[in-house]
């Protein structure tokens, strides 16, 4: 076997780069980056589209340039006032630029560097499974034809980091009725993009189990809580947010947020996730945010927002046991 040559970079960031992708220990996690075994030069070098001079701390961390800010703007919203976050509005900058996207990287910093040629649009959604009324639709009809609000909400990721901001897009109800799934419909499946050309974190750790997928209950995904975003802070949403669509579920971990949605399938069966499939005693598919019981590589007691540094209690539900408790107990 070769040897495995860590460059500065990555001692340096380990801490930023192995939360939620880290497993056991630190060779479990390099073994599944494609890092053990070929080494990190031939980890890269294998894979065409890489041989074209990126470094390793290009793919990583991204190349260096301006943050856009231009984004187009969504007039008219009201804003939803069942959902006022009970904290400050996190910094709209401090969002853009500290997000987890792992088919760019997994290095939060480094996402908003790496978007530039992922292409939102155009965009079909196909709606799959047991629903009477299956197909493959334009993102923009399809938003055209579902009734768009603003909601603030905090969002709170299982690495203790957390935020609130304010979503514009739908609820997650109004798709589901729209597409009228039938009595057999149990879950709801969702899947990301598959596109390793322009998502270097899809080739770069192409040994994971790639689309990033997700699912809820569809009593979970008929709460009045469950939302589809299709902008953030009052304009259409960044790629790095999930452009052009991701879901919201506030009172769980923030890898159940699923961003950039490309199917939507109703099944009888409890679909397979991302995470699960990785690590299932981490990540199991409920993942209900709970300060009681702890990650084994974070307490969940307390979270720190992104932006101010502030540390506040976890809630158990995140603080929207209101809401979604009725559905656990
Ligand atoms: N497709 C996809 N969706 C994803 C992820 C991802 O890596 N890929 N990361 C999840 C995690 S772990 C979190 S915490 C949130 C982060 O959302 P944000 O970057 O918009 O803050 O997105 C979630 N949705
Ligand atoms: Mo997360």
């Amino acid at each position: 076997m070769s040897a495995v040559i860590i460059p500065p970079e990555w001692n340096a960031r380990e801490n930023e780069i192995t939360p939620e992708g880290a497993y056991q220990n630190r060779r479990e996690f390099l073994k599944a980056m494609g890092i053990v075994g070929l080494g990190i030069a031939g980890a890269l070098y294998s894979r065409p589209a890489f041989a074209a001079g990126n470094t390793l701390k290009e793919l990583l961390f991204g190349k260096g340039k301006p943050l856009k800010t231009d984004f187009e703007k969504v007039a008219g919203l009201k804003r939803n006032a069942a959902f006022i976050a009970d904290r400050p509005i996190s910094d709209e900058k401090a969002a853009l630029t500290y997000n987890n996207f792992y088919e760019f990287t997994s290095v939060k910093d480094g996402v908003w560097k790496l978007v530039d040629d992922f292409k939102p649009r155009p965009w079909q959604v196909e709606i799959a499974g047991h629903v009477e009324k299956p197909g493959t639709m334009d993102v923009d009809e399809l938003i055209r034809s579902l009734p768009l609000e603003e909601r603030v909400y905090r969002h709170r990721c299982v690495e203790r980091w957390a935020m609130v901001v304010p979503w514009n897009g739908f609820p997650m109800k109004a798709l589901i009725e729209k597409f009228r799934p039938t009595a057999k419909a149990r879950f709801v499946r969702f899947v990301s993009f598959m596109d390793p050309e322009v998502a270097p974190g899809q080739k770069l750790q192409s040994h994971l189990p790639w689309p990033y997928n997700e699912g809820l209950t569809m009593a979970e995904a008929m709460n009045e809580l469950a939302f589809v975003a299709t902008g953030v802070y009052g304009h259409t949403l960044p790629v790095q947010h999930g452009a052009p669509l991701r879901i919201v579920t506030p009172w769980k971990y923030g890898y159940k947020s699923i961003k950039s949605i490309v199917k939507i399938e109703f099944t009888d069966r409890q679909p397979e996730t991302f995470w699960s499939t990785l690590v299932p005693h981490e990540y199991p598919f409920e993942s209900n945010v709970d300060p009681d019981v702890p990650h084994p590589r974070w307490s969940q007691r307390t979270e720190k927002m992104i932006g101010t540094g502030d540390v506040y209690e976890t809630k158990k539900y995140n603080g929207y046991g209101k809401w979604v408790a009725g559905l656990y107990s």
